[in-house]
Order: C-alpha cells, then structure tokens, then sequence
C-alpha cells in the first residue's frame, strides 16, 4: 500500500517536473527576413540551447499586424527581424516590452539608436540599402535601356516590366513609399508612384518576391532592397545590382519582446543569443547578405557596402509612428492602388 503511494507520488512528481521544463523549453518565434534565414536561426537556435522554437515566417507588415490582432491574448514570445518601422510603429502602440539586453555594447550606435528612438522596445538586428535590381538577360532580349535612377523606372518602355510588393504587407515596399516621399517631397513623390503604377505588373506580398521573379525571368525589373537582388545573383541568376542615383533609404531589421508573452525567459534568452557575432555571422551561409549590427560579425564581402551608397537621412521617427505609417499607407491605398493600369 505505502509502496503504491510512493510510486504515484514519483510519477506524479515526474510528472509536474516534466510539464515545467516542457512548459520552460519553448518558444514561439515570428520571423520577418527570408524564409531560409528564419529556418537556419529555427534550427541553430534549438541546437544550442535545448529551446524548442516554433517559428512562423511572415511580412513586417503582416507581422505587425498580427501582434496587434492578438494584443489581447499574444501567442508570439519574439519578433526578430522586418523593416524597423513596423517594430517601431509596435513600440509605440505598447505592443511589444522594454528590455536592456547585455549584449548591448556589442552593438553599432545605429542599432542602439533604434532601440532609444522606442524606449528600448526594439533594437537594430541588420541594416541594408533599398534598391532595384533587373534581370539582364531580359532587358537585352528586349533591347531595353538599363535602369539606373528612380526617375527611369516610370519610362514607358518599362511598362508591365516592373514588380514591388504592397506597402501594407511589405516592410520593403513601405520603406520605398516612405523613401520616394522623403526624396521628392510628398505631392511629388506620389505623383512619382502613381506613374510608376502604370509600370507595375504585380505588387506582391513579400518584399523579396519581386527579385526573386526578376531571377526567374518572370518581370524584368525588381524594387527591393539590394542585399536581396545579391542574393539572387549569388545564388547564379542574372541579376544586376542598382543603387539609384538620386540616392536611397535604408532599413535597420529590428528585434522586439512581444508584450505578455507566454515564454518571457526564453525569449530574452533568443534576444541576447541573436545579438551574439556567432550568431550574425552565419547569415551569409544562407545567402542573407544584410549588414549585421553586432561590430564583431563578419558581413560577407558581397554586402552591399553602405559607405559607398548615396543615402537619404531616413527619418525613422516620423515614418515608423503609427499615425505616419497609417496616413501614408491609407493614402497610397486610396490614391494610387486603386488606379487604372
Ligand atoms: O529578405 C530579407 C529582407 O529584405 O526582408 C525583410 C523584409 O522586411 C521582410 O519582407 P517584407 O518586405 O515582405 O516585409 C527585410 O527586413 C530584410 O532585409
């Protein structure tokens, strides 16, 4: 009888310790880079610590949307990577947590910078140039001049030649929009992306689907940041690199704790491990050829090289708050969208 006891005591003991470190081992991850590079983090990071993760990988945008969708009861624990606005945007609205990571002095100020501009609530992971890139067997079979400037890519022999993504889904997009109306000021800068409308074949969901459609000879010319039209060319398809020559904005991929979320532990255990050089180092091993903000990684030497590109000073103040991000995209919805092609 007493021998009964014992041995249900022990299993139930066993039990409980077995829930708690099932409970302890887990981690819900939103990923907003590139599908490959969501799978090597995934994977790297279970290896390394024993943390089972459950990774989901979406658009900065539709991210965003889905941590404010589920405010009220958050299944995310982490959101690592995407264009920095939305993360900002997210900071702003109280939807992800203040944290001071110990890896900080590791950092680039520009990844710090991000993270003071958002009292702390998110922190740059990468950064990377916005640009185009086009697949040049396409443009010579259709003796098409070589795209060079933004200006260029509203000519009339582009037209149904050009691919970017939806500005509400795509943290790419968005920083084009925002990047166009910062270089040509704002009734100018949507007159420039209603012409250019009339050149676009498909707005996409994902900010790298153009190039990678540019690659398979599906459009001829994609807008993208320019770290992925390297990848595509890295990866043995026919596409060429452009930094426009009026100059252009730039992201920082940003890293937030989502609010209330289910696994606090584990998930600033993931902040701190996604900060390590180790860590930034490998995403040239997936073709992920972004800069990392870790000052000891090593950046592969087909990054595109900031110091070399004309770039504007991207307020990322005004155009990741809510109210900014919200009015422009309402308006590009409202006024170019909607136009005929
Ligand atoms: O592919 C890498 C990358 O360009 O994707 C991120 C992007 O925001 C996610 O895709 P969406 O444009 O679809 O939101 C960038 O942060 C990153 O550099």
């Amino acid at each position: 009888m007493l021998k009964t006891y014992f041995r249900t005591g022990a299993a139930v003991a066993l039990l409980i310790s077995g829930a708690a470190l099932a409970r302890a081992e887990s981690l819900t991850l939103y990923c907003s880079a590139d599908e490959a590079w969501c799978q090597q983090i995934k994977t790297t990071f279970e290896a390394e610590t024993g943390i089972t993760v459950d990774m989901t990988r979406k658009s900065s945008g539709e991210t965003y949307a889905q941590v404010r969708a589920e405010a009220s009861n958050p299944k995310g624990d982490v959101w690592w990577g995407g264009t920095g606005d939305p993360h900002l945007q997210a900071a702003e609205e109280g939807l992800t947590d203040e944290y001071l990571s110990p890896m900080r002095d590791e950092l680039h100020d520009w990844a710090i910078r991000q993270a003071e501009a958002a009292g702390n609530k998110t922190i740059g992971v990468y950064s990377g140039a916005l640009g185009f890139g086009y697949n040049k067997d396409l443009l010579a079979k259709n003796n098409m001049p070589e795209p060079k400037c933004w200006a260029d890519l509203t000519k009339p022999e582009y037209k149904g030649q050009i691919q970017m993504a939806n500005p509400n889904s795509s943290g790419t997009a968005y920083t084009m929009l925002a990047t166009i109306v910062q270089l040509m000021g704002e009734e100018q800068g949507f007159e420039y992306m209603k012409a250019l409308h009339k050149n676009i074949n498909q707005y996409t969901k994902s900010g790298s689907a153009p190039i990678k459609a540019a690659g398979l000879g599906e459009t001829t010319i994609g807008i993208v940041f320019m770290h992925d039209a390297v990848s595509q060319s890295a990866a043995g398809f026919p596409v060429v690199t452009v930094a426009p020559c009026e100059g252009t904005g730039y992201e920082i991929g940003s890293m937030s704790l989502i609010k209330g979320a289910r696994n606090p532990e584990e998930a600033k255990k993931f902040y701190d491990w996604a900060l390590t050089a180790d860590m930034q180092s490998r995403a040239k091993d997936v073709n992920s050829f972004q800069l990392p903000s870790n000052k000891a990684a090593e950046a592969s030497p087909l990054s595109p090289d900031l110091s070399t590109i004309k770039l504007i000073d991207y307020d990322f103040k005004k155009h990741g708050s809510s109210d900014e991000r919200k009015r422009l995209l309402q308006k590009w919805d409202a006024e170019v969208s909607t136009l005929p092609q």
